[in-house]
């Protein structure tokens, strides 16, 4: 198989996990007999300081003309205190995914056996816990008209979702819940906000298509709660821009850290494969950082945007057998591991 594959490292510690992640689909074409052919494409606080603009032109035109795009992460810490700043990494993030569709956002949520004891949450709550989100991407707060009044002194976002939006993304998570446990959870705040009774009503709608699926609806705070207290008792969850971005990075604690979860946007073109994490400046460049995410991240890459399952399952399994080997960045080393073994491109040879 020959594809194009666009690597887009951005910010911070999003350029080395993604040279992670770029090595092991390398080792995989090689394995597999498939051509990859990798370009590159600037976005972000990188993208603001060579071209003025978080998303330039020449990135969307590569991004619109492949294949599939491996994606690392926004951010610089030069604007989280000082809102003078107008434009911003993240722009570049929003745009693109509204540019090209992305909608859907698909984030796993498994725990590898071996760290079961790396999380803070007790192991005999976590055995077994596999939950997919999917946190809806182009709307919300996010999307919604903002900006400030009274002298500046009153701001405002503001929450909206359309018919369509919730319908697109409901039918998806519907859709993969019928290839597992037949469960959707549906997360909104309808007992406060009319974004969310909308949303309420439209996945009730929905979920008459899918007999087959059970369907419950819960409140975001119950929701937090209960993935705590409770997180087998989820298998599909789906949910808002908003909830979906608070709620997984709670959930990353259940996979025992933020360097452990992949995620994959998609909509109706090409497919987005990026960690959920940030770009985490403070540990940039020390060698520290868990390229997990990136390395999951291309596995949910061959398999979704190229149908390659056998390839993408070694991928999970080399990440499995490195786990059991007994390496670890600092993120998911608990006290008896042994610290010696750095987890860096071991992925790489076990593939
Ligand atoms: N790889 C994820 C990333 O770069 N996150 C930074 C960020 O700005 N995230 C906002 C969002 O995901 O909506």
């Amino acid at each position: 198989m020959k594809k194009k594959i666009t690597i887009l490292p951005g910010d911070g510690i999003g350029k080395e996990v993604t040279a992670c992640g770029k090595k092991v689909l390398e080792q995989i074409a090689e394995c597999f007999g498939h051509e990859f052919v990798f370009d590159y494409a600037v976005i972000g606080h990188d993208a603001i300081e060579s071209t003025g603009d978080p998303l330039p032109e020449e990135t969307l035109t590569k991004l619109k003309n492949t294949d599939a795009i491996l994606f690392g992460a926004v951010g610089h810490p030069k604007y989280d205190n000082d809102p003078t700043l107008k434009v911003r990494p993240e722009q570049g993030l929003l745009k693109m995914r509204k540019e090209l569709g992305l909608y859907a956002n698909l984030r796993p949520i498994k725990l590898f056996d071996e760290l079961l004891e790396a999380s803070s949450i007790k192991p005999e709550i976590l055995r077994g816990a596999d939950i997919l989100f999917f946190r809806e991407l182009t709307g919300d707060v996010y999307f919604g008209e903002r900006g400030r009044k009274n002298n500046n002194e009153t701001a405002y976002d503001t929450m909206i979702y359309s018919k369509f939006e919730v319908e697109r993304i409901a039918h998806k998570a519907f859709k993969a819940a019928q290839t597992r446990k037949n469960k959707v959870t549906s997360v909104d705040k309808a007992n406060v906000l009319e974004s969310s009774r909308l949303w309420r009503a439209v996945v009730q709608e929905v979920a008459k298509e899918y007999p087959d699926v059970t369907v419950e609806h819960m409140f975001v705070d119950a929701a937090a709660m209960k993935l705590i207290q409770n997180p087998r008792s989820f298998d599909v969850v789906l949910t808002g821009n908003l909830f979906g971005d608070i709620l997984t990075d709670e959930a990353s604690q259940i996979a025992g850290s933020m360097g452990m979860l992949a995620s994959a946007s998609v909509g109706d073109k090409v497919g987005l494969y990026e960690p959920i994490h940030g770009s985490a400046h403070d540990i940039t460049g020390k060698g520290i950082a868990n390229p997990l995410a990136s390395i999951l991240s291309a596995a949910l890459l061959l398999d979704i945007s190229f149908g390659l399952k056998e390839e993408s399952e070694t991928v999970i399994k080399a990440v499995e057998k490195t786990l059991q080997e007994g390496y670890r960045t600092k993120d998911i080393a608990d006290s008896s591991t042994a610290l010696e073994k750095i987890l860096g491109t071991e992925v790489m040879g076990n593939v």
